[in-house]
């Protein structure tokens, strides 16, 4: 349910609230134009000024300059949300900007927007579905090549288009049902069941195949989680510290010295991984180590791939191993054995060695990690896929009531079953791109926004 269009007016800074070359304000709604007639003064009025020109004058109060600007001029419905805009590019001074926006609202009917508004003024107003608003989000959040690409395409709208052909396949195949429902007297079979049966499947095999894509597109998103652990000093910091190519986490012999968890970000080939330097496993009398234990188990309990290290002098620790399992048993664990410059006199089995100080082995290693990444499926980020789980979550509620379907359809139940599961598999789809979103979702969503967008 699209709710009403407020018929106000917003204005919010569009660049980051700092110092810098230039700042942005920007205005959407009726009284767009006439508040910034207001306070600008140039060679024209903007009411007299054409859709997508820009305007150079000064904002004036009170007869003293602010600043002078250049003023963008989009008209209604050839803009970012589809209503009258303006868009204020002023120096970029936090002062004045703020000055000139309180300037205006002062002077206008105008108030500022909500975190989000712009964008959802666009979805409000049918420029864009919801999808490609969320993508809107994640293009900005994008961090690395890859779920730059990703977003671009779900803004561009390739999952919106995937989920709407699914749609309206959904409502071709119970078009035919309703019809059977309005001849009930005369039970009429408008469609063999077998065929129903067979176009519901074929249905369920999509949905199947955009769920199976989520596992991919959060990496894509979200990049993947990888915790390092092991027994202390079998080089866990090293490690990091190499894939660093810095030093962050600190680096010492005592037993026990990483007593935080450390997050720290690497790109590889656009993928984002987000590794986990652990406190060690350990149990200790220690106040702040034990403190540093949980957090490690809380680490383990939430990741994705673990990269359990042992020494080559000593291996791996059993008990961390079975501690991991019990942590968080679907976890993938990649074993990899450090120090291999020095000389062992035990062999292990390891899925990769290395040695955090000649680098040795790092390069597979690093191979392995975005092989761990990609090992879902062969998704590129040029498929529609889904990279947000309430996407996910859609389907899944859409995919079960198709299967309620299929088993009603085998159980030769009333139409009324049928239409009633197809309509709720409709709606979770409609949820996807907005249409039937209710507006505390709606309002979720956009409230995630920064002010501005
Ligand atoms: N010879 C050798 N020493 C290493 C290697 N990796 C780490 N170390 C040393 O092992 C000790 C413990 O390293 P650290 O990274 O603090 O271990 P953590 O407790 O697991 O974080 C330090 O003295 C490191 O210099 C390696 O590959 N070879
Ligand atoms: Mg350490």
């Amino acid at each position: 349910m699209k709710v009403e269009i407020k018929e106000d007016t917003i204005i919010a800074l569009a660049t980051p609230p700092g110092v810098g070359a230039i700042s942005v304000i920007r205005l959407s709604g009726p009284n767009s134009i006439s508040a910034i007639d207001n306070v600008f003064s140039g060679k024209i009025r903007i009411k007299d000024a054409k859709s997508h020109t820009i305007h150079y004058g000064n904002i004036v109060e009170n007869d003293e300059i602010i600043d002078d600007v250049l003023v963008s001029v989009f008209r209604a419905p050839n803009s970012y949300t589809a209503e009258d805009s303006v868009e204020i590019s002023t120096h970029g001074s936090p002062l004045i900007a703020q000055k000139i926006i309180s300037l205006i609202i002062n002077n206008g009917e105008v108030r500022l927007a909500e975190p989000g508004e712009f964008t959802k003024r666009a979805f409000l107003n049918n420029r864009i579905d919801l999808a490609q608003a969320e993508a809107v989000a994640d293009l900005i959040n994008s961090r690395t090549s890859v779920s730059l690409r990703g977003a671009r395409n779900q803004l561009d709208g390739l999952l919106s288009l995937k989920v709407d052909l699914l749609r309206k396949k959904l409502v071709d195949v119970s078009s035919f049902i309703e019809l059977e429902l309005d001849f009930a007297e005369e039970d009429i079979e408008f469609v063999r069941r077998n065929d129903l049966t067979f176009k519901i499947n074929e249905i369920l095999v999509e949905i199947e195949g955009l769920l199976d894509s989520y596992s991919f597109g959060k990496v894509i998103r979200d990049g993947i989680n990888i915790a390092i652990v092991g027994e202390p000093n079998v080089g866990k910091s090293s490690i990091l510290n190499y894939l660093l190519k810095e030093s962050r986490a600190i680096v010492s012999d005592i037993p026990g010295t990483t007593r935080d968890t450390i997050r720290e970000e690497i790109s590889i080939d656009g993928i984002l991984f987000k590794l986990f330097d652990t406190a060690g496993m350990r149990i200790s009398d220690e106040e702040v180590e034990k403190e540093g234990v949980k957090r490690s188990r809380e680490t383990v309990k939430n990741t994705d791939l673990i990269l359990f290290i042992g020494d080559i002098n000593v291996g791996f620790s059993d008990q961390i191993g079975n501690e991991l399992r019990e942590l968080n048993q679907s976890v993938k664990i990649l074993k990899v054995l450090n120090k291999t410059d020095l000389v062992a006199n035990i062999t292990f089995l390891e899925d990769f060695r290395i040695s955090a100080k000649t680098g040795d082995g790092m390069t597979q290693l690093l191979e392995g990690l975005k092989k761990s990444a990609f090992s879902e499926g062969a998704y590129t980020e040029k498929d529609a896929i889904v990279t947000n789980i309430r996407h996910y979550n859609c389907l899944v509620k859409a995919k079960e009531n198709l299967m309620r379907a299929v088993k009603t359809l085998s159980e030769n139940l009333s139409g009324e079953f049928l239409a009633s599961d197809f309509r709720a598999a409709e709606i979770a789809l409609a949820e996807i791109i907005g249409e039937v979103t209710p507006e505390d979702i709606l309002n979720n969503i956009f409230s995630k926004f920064c002010i501005g967008k």
